[in-house]
């Protein structure tokens, strides 16, 4: 790894000021029909992305699943460093919600959530019968593919429910799809659903970077999504990049996109007639390449004390549920800021 001292790399912060306001209709309609279900539900599986832990947590599912049994996932845990666990299990205990760690493919991995359901429903078999599950989280999570890992890991049977590498897949709550003979226990799919409006300009990026928004429906802009990528790559030392750009003259971290894209492109051969790069091509190769963790395992999120305290305080217990209701929050947090300011400096 190069040393940063050597290097050229200027940015410490990331200026980026547009929130993310995707709320398509399949979303609000998921949402009506999970609480509709919801009294038949005993546990709910809420799916975050371990890559990050505090940006993929969705207020809204607190209004939802209210006072239901929870198990906290985080899933695709292959992707994120392994040494985040303990915090974040840590800080979910402090908040009095159990969180486990999964990769869909191993079933080991998955089968830990099984053991929370067969655990409850065997405590009470009167009360309990069957056991039912509602998977919920933000799109492209991994919720439908851990479905899939509990049918093969409980009754070693097939895909029950579609998934894939864009957001937005599952459409509509499924049926009940069983994933263990006995107890009898049930999962139901749900489609995965976003913040309607995301105050903070930085976790916007997070998600998008992450897969959770649909690039082509024009809600990130690639160039910038790619950008901020590389100010964190850069900022993590995470450098693993430098070899995939590396044979056409980046031989060290670069803090500027052009000139990765421009070597990126040579090497990938995103080129038009006339030798002319391709960016779109070359910019959706470094998010895809980054999304398949060629670029070594990362947590978008900062997991220091202060960080998640203030991202609980700011970013979470006022999640506004709309556009509107962000805007005012938004002005009335800027105003609180200002009083604090002006009080630091005894003007008040
Ligand atoms: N690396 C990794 N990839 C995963 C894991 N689980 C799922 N994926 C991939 O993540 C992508 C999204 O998976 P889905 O199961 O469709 O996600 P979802 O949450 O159901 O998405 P929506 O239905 O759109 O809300 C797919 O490309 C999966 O192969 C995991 O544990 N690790
Ligand atoms: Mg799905």
């Amino acid at each position: 790894m190069a040393a940063r001292g050597l290097l050229n790399l200027t940015r410490n912060t990331f200026a980026h000021e547009s929130t993310i306001n995707w709320f398509p209709g399949h979303m609000a309609k998921g949402i009506k029909q999970m609480r509709d279900q919801m009294r038949a539900v005993d546990l709910i599986v809420e799916t975050r992305d371990a890559r990050i832990p505090l940006s993929s947590i969705n207020m809204q599912f607190e209004r939802i699943v209210g006072g239901k049994d929870r198990l906290v996932v985080y899933n695709k845990a292959d992707l994120a460093p392994p040494e985040i666990q303990q915090a974040v299990q840590l800080e979910m205990a402090k908040r009095k919600q159990r969180a486990i760690f999964t990769d869909t493919s191993i079933n080991k991995s998955v089968s830990q959530i099984l053991q929370v359901a067969v655990d409850i429903a065997q405590r009470d078999p009167m009360k309990y019968p069957h056991f039912s599950i509602m998977v919920v989280g933000m799109p492209n999570v991994g919720k439908s593919s851990l479905i899939n890992a509990l049918r093969r890991t409980g009754i070693n049977r097939g895909k029950a429910a579609c998934t894939g590498a864009k957001p937005g897949i599952t459409r509509a709550v499924s049926s009940r799809i069983r994933v263990l003979e006995k107890p009898a226990v049930y999962l139901v799919d749900t489609p995965g659903v976003m913040m309607p409006h995301i105050p903070d300009p930085i976790t916007a990026l997070k998600v998008a970077l992450t897969g959770k928004c649909g690039i082509k429906d024009n809600i990130a802009d690639e160039s910038v999504l790619a950008d901020y990528l590389l100010f964190r790559l850069n900022r993590f030392d995470a450098v693993e990049y430098v070899h995939y750009c590396g044979c056409l003259g980046i031989e060290q971290p670069t803090d500027d996109i052009n000139e990765l894209v421009a070597m990126l492109a040579q090497k990938i051969g995103a080129l038009r007639r006339g030798g002319e790069i391709d960016v779109d091509k070359t910019l959706q190769f470094f998010l895809r390449t980054y999304r398949q963790g060629r670029f070594g395992r990362l947590c978008l999120d900062d997991l220091d004390e202060k960080s998640v305290a203030d991202f609980f305080q700011h970013s979470l217990l006022d999640a506004p549920l709309s556009k509107n209701q962000g805007q005012k929050a938004k002005r009335a947090a800027q105003r609180q800021r200002s009083i604090e300011k002006a009080r630091s400096k005894n003007l008040i």
